[in-house]
């Protein structure tokens, strides 16, 4: 009787994981799964997210903070979400900020309201960890000026998003940050903004010849805030353990991209926390053995916004130029900040260094459609530097700066693959194109991104 029984559960645990692997088979292929960008962010992670959240039980942010830009549709409105996890589009999953993520309390607040206004229930579903380092206004006035005094001095901006972000994770590592569990202490939070500010004040006033941020209005902002706040609080890493305990199935959603992580990026030109694959277990407070699958998001052409190094970067502004094409059909402008994206041909060995590095299970593509109608498409397979052939992209910007990428040319396709659902009705050169950049960039391609909407999607495997 018994092995009847386990003979039946078996078969019936094949048939879901069978179901599982033709509807959705980049969940089906591990329980949780990381969803990260393979290219120096704005690869369309926001919409991969929202449709595998479908098989999620809930969505965790692990680092980043509000300089992320995610757009998405609630009742026929545009949404643009930027600290909040993508999760939140669906009522029923539950949503998690980890450790890893810096939080601007003020914009935090302002994203549940215009949720909420939009009628998307958030506070049930939302918890912060309490680790969190907060952004203050004075990390705001930091990395603005920081900017101002980069260009002034003639040695360029970063191009940041103007957020804060560098400066509170600088805070964060030099242990003086102003964590979310002190908004639950008047009294320390009182000492630790008091000595936060002072360091900060001295060096916007001595160096950076700014105005200083004043304690006391900030403090009071605080205090307001900490209501909103507290009910959020949570022991993060503990919550998403009891999830994997219970068998749900969690989505741990990447900001930014591989090539601005800190440490692997094109540094200095880089976001300041870690976006690579790794950080979603430190950045959460759970082990690396509960990230399953790594699906790296690549755009089917390169972008990026800010500054720093880019090989195959193409002129935007003369019409009837593929970077023109690239950035008017690709509509590419920052969702945080409205600047142009810079744009340019697929890097195949940078995407080589991302998938490294993320050991990436495999990549869906995005965008492909930008590509519909071009008569020729090119995609960089490595670069001369200094006369010699390398084939990865090398990890010294001014290295980077250097190197003049060598290109493979592919015949472009003059049908629209715009919402297309499944691989037999990509064009044959399409076809050609995908299956050369997932052998160039050492990595399947597993699913690909037709459009904007849930149902523009391809999965392959
Ligand atoms: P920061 O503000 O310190 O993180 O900026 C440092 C570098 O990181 C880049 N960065 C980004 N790149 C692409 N997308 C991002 N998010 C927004 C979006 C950006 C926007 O999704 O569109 O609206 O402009 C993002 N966030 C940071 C930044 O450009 C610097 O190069
Ligand atoms: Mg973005």
């Amino acid at each position: 009787m018994a092995g009847a029984f386990v003979c039946a559960q078996l078969i019936q645990e094949q048939l879901v994981l069978f179901s599982f692997f033709h509807e959705r088979s980049v969940v089906s292929t591990g329980r949780n799964v990381v969803v990260v960008g393979n290219q120096w962010g704005d690869e369309g992670k926001g919409k991969v997210v929202d449709w595998l959240t479908e098989q999620a039980h809930g969505v965790v942010r692990f680092q980043g903070g509000h300089n992320a830009g995610h757009t998405l549709v609630i009742n026929g409105h545009k949404t643009a979400l930027q600290l909040i996890p993508s999760g939140v589009m669906r009522p029923e999953v539950a949503c998690y900020i980890g450790n890893g993520v810096v939080v601007d309390p003020s914009h935090l607040l302002l994203e549940i309201s215009r949720l909420e206004g939009a009628g998307v229930e958030v506070r049930s579903r939302l918890r912060i960890s309490e680790s969190c380092p907060l952004v203050l206004p004075s990390h705001v006035a930091l990395d603005v000026a920081r900017e101002v005094s980069r260009e002034s001095r003639g040695i360029g901006k970063i191009g940041t998003t103007g957020k804060g972000i560098g400066p509170a994770y600088e805070d964060k590592v030099a242990r003086r940050a102003v964590r979310v569990q002190d908004l639950k202490h008047p009294e320390r939070l009182a000492e630790k903004l008091r000595e936060t500010l002072d360091l900060h004040n001295f060096i916007l006033r001595e160096f950076l010849h700014t105005e200083p941020v004043a304690f006391q209005p900030t403090y009071q902002r605080l205090l307001e805030l900490a209501e909103t706040i507290r009910p959020l609080m949570a022991d993060v890493g503990y919550l998403i353990h009891q999830c994997h305990e219970r068998g749900d199935r969690l989505l741990f959603e990447g900001a930014q991209g591989t090539l601005l992580d800190i440490d692997h990026g094109t540094y200095p030109f880089v976001t300041s926390s870690n976006c690579v694959a790794g950080n979603a277990a430190a950045g959460s407070g759970v082990g690396p053995a509960y990230l399953n699958y790594v699906l790296g998001i690549t755009k089917a052409y390169t972008t990026r916004v800010g500054s720093g190094p880019f090989p195959t970067e193409l002129p935007i502004d003369q019409p009837g130029t593929i970077g023109h094409h690239l950035h008017t059909v690709g509509q590419e402008r920052g969702t945080v900040t409205g600047r142009p994206r810079r744009c340019g041909w697929l890097d195949a060995a940078a995407l080589k260094r991302a998938n490294i590095i993320n050991s990436t299970t495999g990549q869906c593509i995005t965008k492909l459609d930008v590509l519909d109608g071009l008569h020729e498409i090119l995609v960089c397979v490595g670069y001369s530097l200094d006369g010699r052939d390398i084939d990865i992209l090398p990890l010294d910007a001014d290295d980077i700066r250097r190197c003049e990428p060598r290109y493979e040319r592919f015949d472009g396709w003059s049908e629209t693959t715009a919402g297309l659902t499944r691989w037999e009705q990509l064009p044959r050169q399409a076809k050609f194109y995908l299956e050369r950049v997932a052998e160039l960039s050492g990595t399947p391609i597993d699913m690909i991104s037709t459009g904007p909407d849930r149902e523009h999607t391809i999965v392959l495997r």
